[in-house]
Parts: C-alpha cells; structure tokens; sequence
C-alpha cells in the first residue's frame, strides 16, 4: 500500500537524489525495526524514515533500566539490541511499497563491517544508509569510531566502495569539534550529514546513591538538546557543501523551522513522539506550511540556511 504522506508542492524536497513528499524523517532508534510499525510512521505523513540501527550479528544490547525520563528529555542506553541484518532483510523487503525513502541506520565493529552491512541493506531494498557514528554508549563502534576523522573517512569510504546509494553520515555531539568529523564525511563522499546523535549524559539515584541506568551513562535526546543541534548544522552548514539532516530536540514546526533556518534540508523526530504520538508529522508540516505562506515563501527549500545570510 502506498502511504497517504502530508504532500504538497511547497513541502516537496530532494536530498541526495531522494525525493520527499515533505522534509520532515523518524530519526533513527525510535519505534525499533518491525516493518508493521514503520509502516504505520509512512502512514502518518513521515516524509522519510530511518529504522534502528542494524549490525552484523543480532543483539539483545543492555539490561534495564535502559531508558528514562529526565528534566527535558530522556536518557537511554539500549546498547543496540538489533535482530541482525540477515534477519532485518525480510523486515527491509516488505516494505518496498511503503511510499517514501527507507533509510536503513548501520553500524559495525570496523569499515568493513559497516560496508558489509550497508551492502546487505541496500540489496535487499533500502533507499540509503545511514552510517551511525555517534552511538555514544557502546564500546568499539558509534562515537568510538566517529569521533575520529580518520575513522570517519576510512568508513565512510569503504561504505561508498560498496554501495550504489546514497550515504547518510549520522555525526556525534560529543566532540571538540563536530566541523572536522564533517569535513571528513563530506571527503569521503557522504551524500548527506545529520547532526546530532544524543550527548552523553547520566543520571543518579539519591536514594539508592547508584547511577539509573544499568550502563551508567546514556544519551540525552529531548528538548534541552536542541540548542546543541541547531548549532552543530548552523556551524557544519558553514563548513561543508553537503545537505544536512537536523535531528535533536524537536517538537513542533517551530523546532523543524529554526533547523532549517540553521541550514537543515531535512528535520528527523524522535523523542517528541512519545509526547506528541504520530500526529507530530502532520502537525509540523502543517506548520512549516502556514509559516511559508506567512512570510511569502514559495517553496521549503526556500528558507534552508537563511540565517547564514548577511
Ligand atoms: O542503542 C542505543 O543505545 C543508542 C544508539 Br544505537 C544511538 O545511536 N544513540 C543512542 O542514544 N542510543
């Protein structure tokens, strides 16, 4: 069945050659990797969307607790609990109707296995990949290896070597310097950047004086991350000629705009939809298309990286 997306002429985008019937994505980690549920995002007015990160070898990743709400936001550390790709392929294979971009999330232990995996993914049917470099809790991929640059090119590379779509390079917060991980992508040839993945954060329970989280330490995703988010894309839009997808914080059209602004092509949910359900995605397009009217735009695209301008 094709999806029902929020389409209309102004919210239409292309990015890397991927055509969106409206700029807004489910960011990755978010509604995990049944294909049934991910069907439900397309039929909701997602104009694109991202699944789970998927590896080699499936995982069951960490105990619990492994999620909680905190001032502004949640914590997690799931610890990429993922069924494997070579079972993730049937999940990829039925939803080739699914009327919008799949963009199947990967990681990997190595380039090698970051390629491989992508292979996989794109032979059974994905629209793109995006190479997670910034899970900031698991030890030997993620942030480990994408807070390199080197590492950042080495697997961006091999993954470009090995697939005919587009590369999507998920980049980490949690660096000195998110530019020079950018300029590292955009060397190797990634198709597209999106900024940001969660901060590394914790929590601690007073009572039991013992941190929350059975892993300690977590990412933080929610509204108190925005900020960051909008001046990681304002600052890799400065540095780079590649499109960028804004993910981190957002909760409305508003959220969605000022990425944009910022010079996002795209806006990626996730934590909103615990609040907010489904109805998120057709509430910010909604939005965006009320605020173009507003202020005389013709089309989105219009309105990416305006604040740049002098
Ligand atoms: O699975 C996780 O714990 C996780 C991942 Br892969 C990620 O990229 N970001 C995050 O906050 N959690």
């Amino acid at each position: 069945m094709v999806s029902e997306s929020v389409s209309s002429h102004n919210l239409r985008i292309q990015i890397a050659g991927l055509d969106m019937p409206n700029p807004t994505m489910l960011a990755s980690g978010i509604l995990g990797v049944s294909a049934e549920t991910l069907r439900t995002v397309a039929e909701a007015g997602a104009g694109a969307i991202v699944t789970k990160s998927v590896g080699l070898k499936p995982s069951s990743g960490y105990p619990n607790p492994t999620v909680i709400q905190v001032e502004c936001g949640f914590l997690n550390a799931m610890g990429l609990p993922n069924p494997g790709i070579h079972r993730f392929v049937e999940e990829i294979k039925s939803l080739k109707d699914i009327g919008i971009p799949l963009i199947v999330s990967v990681f990997g232990f190595s380039p090698e296995e970051y390629a491989e995996t992508s292979s996989i993914a794109v032979e059974a049917g994905a629209s793109a990949v995006e190479l997670n470099l910034s899970c900031p809790h698991v030890k030997g991929t993620g942030a480990e290896i994408g807070q390199d640059p080197n590492m950042v090119r080495l697997t961006v590379k091999s993954v470009k070597d090995r697939v005919d779509k587009p590369v999507f390079v998920k980049l980490t917060p949690n660096t000195a310097n998110i530019t020079e991980l950018a300029k590292a992508a955009a060397s190797a040839g990634a198709d597209a950047i999106t900024a940001i993945n969660t901060v590394r954060a914790m929590a601690i329970d007073v009572e039991t004086f013992k941190p929350i989280l059975a892993n300690k330490f977590g990412g933080l995703s929610g509204a108190a991350i925005k900020p960051i988010a909008v001046r990681c894309v304002y600052e890799i839009y400065e540095t780079v000629n590649v499109p960028i997808i804004g993910c981190g914080g957002i909760r409305s059209w508003r959220d969605a705009v000022e990425l944009m602004l910022a010079g996002a092509s795209a806006i990626q949910v996730g934590s909103a939809i615990a609040f907010e359900g489904l109805s998120i995605f057709k509430s910010i397009c909604d939005g965006i298309e009320t605020y173009l009217k507003r202020k005389g735009f013709r089309s989105v695209s219009e309105i990416i990286g305006l604040a740049h301008k002098k």
